[in-house]
């Protein structure tokens, strides 16, 4: 998949079928079949995967195209409609796929849509930014579905040609004039190969706004024909806006975000950064669109150019002086909101997921883009520059009074006989792989957990009270609270930079608070501690949340437990009201022993959900909006999701 040769698309199929579609056939014919069948066999192998991922990976897919029209300066506007059908429409208004004669005696068209890499063998030349980790062109588009139909505006004629599963189905034909250029792409996934066929409105918007954020100057359209309504994105700042979008629920400590770009070579680069009052980090990076989640050469440029102009402008305001050590990185980057996006030709991608970029000749271009955009910065504004190095010194000695007081944890560990914190109820098992530790509101809850649990390999940890709110704390602080503490060393993998997952104590880490408003604060706390500082955790998929019932409902002998509202309603509605009495659970701490064993902590019948990081860019902002200083953007993201709510009991 790495190497862009030409692959056919289809892999065998019989002679009949062949002719039946195309009448008289060649070879190229049968290649292109034989590839289309490779696509269609593992399609894993060309999206990713045919879940729901899979499904929308289709419509990037084709996307990408109309970008790099835009890139290449002539496209301006996109357009994307969900149909009811869930089949989508990609309108674009760049120069359309070409439809001239290609040396194979098909048309260009057909080529490109039958031929695995072939779009950019057509004078696509440009930054071929497609794609995504998968970038394989729209001819896999075409393979995985059932019917896709894609109509140019090219050379004053509207022309037209039909595919079905990647076999043309009507040939180009012109099917009337235009004075306009552009490509209409018409597909619906097959059935047959994705196990999901309903689109999202939201995860193609979260990935659509992306896009119109990363490329300046676009219109994106999207718009969802079953529910009537649509939403446009278009960023005159372009990743300006983007870092602005990140802010939007933190306090700022300068107006604008700091924005510079430069060229070399074929190379481009663009930054914007804006520092708020909060304590997190926050860079994203993109090469061609791209997440690069792993980082790479192009971050790490861009750190060591910022930690070095930094520091140079505290040194020469004597803001550090001569005795004193250097900043380091990460003090500069406490409370910053960065955006980095490159443009480049040959993208090498490395790492675990393909998202890290690893073109050495990138570190020294950022670098020396970045030194010069911010010594200008610097010397241009002296009182915000000011402001962002008083931070990075805050941030400086909060870190080694954070680290004085892991040294001091450290070392009463040491001494103490028994380290474990003394609410902790371990379990007898030591294999971290076949335990698991529930984290327990309150006290009386603690104490029924304790009794019900099965004690080899379930360990209890209550917790009392709510916990410290990570997001408006530095770490010194963070380490002086005990119930932060007492998680940390129960756990035992260290927390922040010095998190190692290795040294899990338990397999899963359980939250199990009550069903009401205090529980879900404290499990956002909890969650929003484990975000910031044990992230591994997460996305080890070692943190779940338990799922207590809601109500005990009994009729005669007969007792079932409920664990949501409308499995209330449907019991209600099948059943009736005669003759049942329902007991509605406020807390943990009502049930006894052996019914939180059994309903809630049984592995044999309970139900636990694991919590995912799907997106840190999503995760970041809603913890943010959730326990950040501003309260605006709270509100209005609670009214927008109150009806999401299932069980709200205030
Ligand atoms: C190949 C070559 C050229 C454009 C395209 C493909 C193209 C593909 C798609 C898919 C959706 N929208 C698209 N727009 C363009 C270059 C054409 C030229 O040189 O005129």
């Amino acid at each position: 998949m790495e190497n862009n040769e030409e692959k056919p698309i289809l892999n065998m199929v019989n002679d009949e079928e062949v002719s039946a579609v195309h009448g008289d056939y060649g070879a190229s014919q049968i290649q292109v079949l034989e590839g289309l069948e490779a696509v269609r066999k593992r399609p894993g192998m060309y999206i990713g995967s045919t879940s729901s991922k899979g499904l929308h990976h289709l419509v990037y897919e084709v996307i990408d195209n109309s970008i790099d029209e835009a890139l290449a300066g002539y496209c301006s506007h996109i357009e994307v409609t969900i149909h009811h059908d869930n089949s989508i429409t990609v309108v674009d208004n760049g120069r359309g796929i070409p439809v001239d004669m290609h040396e194979s005696g098909k048309p260009a068209i057909e080529v490109v849509l039958t031929i695995l890499h072939a779009g950019g063998k057509f004078g696509g030349e440009g930054y071929k930014v497609s794609g995504g980790l998968h970038g394989v062109g729209v001819s896999v588009v075409n393979a995985l579905s059932t019917c896709l139909e894609v109509e140019v505006k090219r050379n004053g004629s509207v022309h037209k040609i039909v595919f079905e599963r990647g076999i043309t189905s009507s040939p180009l034909q012109v099917i009337g004039t235009t004075e306009e250029n552009g490509t209409k792409v018409h597909f619906s996934p097959d059935p047959e190969i994705f196990e999901e066929t309903v689109y999202s409105f939201d995860v193609l918007k979260h990935r659509l706004r992306e896009l119109a954020f990363l490329n300046r100057g676009i219109t994106i359209t999207l718009s969802d024909e079953r529910d009537e309504h649509s939403e446009v994105f278009y960023f005159e700042g372009g990743i300006r806006s983007f870092v602005e979008h990140l802010n939007s629920a933190k306090e700022t400590i300068h107006p604008e975000p700091i924005y510079f770009s430069g060229t070399k070579d074929t190379t481009v680069v663009e930054i914007a950064m804006q520092y708020s009052t909060s304590y997190s980090e926050n860079i994203y990076s993109f090469v061609n669109n791209i997440n690069t989640e792993e980082g790479g050469t192009h971050l790490a440029g861009f750190k060591i150019a910022l930690t070095r102009a930094a520091n140079d402008f505290a040194r020469k305001a004597n803001v550090l002086k001569s005795s004193e050590d250097n900043l380091t990185g990460e003090d500069i980057r406490e409370g910053l909101t960065c955006v980095i996006s490159l443009k480049i030709r040959e993208p090498q991608f490395e790492g675990q997921t393909k998202t890290k970029l690893g073109n050495s000749e990138v570190r020294g271009i950022v670098d020396s883009i970045v030194s010069e955009g911010l010594t200008e910065f610097f010397g241009e504004n002296p009182a915000i520059t000011k402001k962002i190095i008083e931070k990075s010194l805050l941030a400086s000695r909060a870190r080694e009074a954070a680290r004085k007081a892991r040294e001091l944890t450290r070392r009463k560990n040491a001494l103490e006989i028994s380290s474990l914190p003394g609410k902790l109820a371990d379990c007898s098992i030591k294999d971290p792989m076949q335990t698991e530790i529930y984290l327990v509101e309150g006290d009386s809850a603690g104490g029924s957990a304790k009794q019900g649990r099965d004690r080899r390999f379930q360990a209890i940890l209550p917790l009392r009270g709510k916990i410290l709110n990570v997001e408006k704390a530095r770490l010194d602080k963070i380490l002086n609270n005990d119930e932060i503490r007492t998680m940390i060393t129960a756990f035992g993998n260290g927390i922040a930079d010095e998190f190692d997952l290795e040294k899990s104590r338990y397999g899963k880490i359980i939250i199990m608070t009550d069903a009401d408003v205090d529980g879900a604060h404290i499990r956002t706390l909890l969650l929003t501690f484990f975000y910031r500082y044990m992230k591994p955790l997460i996305e080890a998929g070692r943190i779940y949340i338990a799922q207590p019932p809601l109500y005990l409902v009994k009729k005669g002998r007969e007792q079932w437990y409920l664990y949501s509202d409308p499995e209330m309603n449907t019991l209600l509605n099948r059943i009736g009201r005669d003759g049942i009495s329902v007991q509605r659970y406020k807390g943990l701490g009502e049930m006894n022993p052996e019914q939180l064993w059994e309903t809630t902590m049984n592995p044999e019948g309970r139900t636990i959900l694991q919590v995912h990081l799907e997106d840190a860019l999503e995760a970041d902002s809603i913890f943010s909006i959730l326990m950040g200083d501003k309260v605006e953007p709270r509100r209005n993201f609670i009214e927008e999701h109150a009806k999401n709510v299932r069980n709200l009991d205030i």
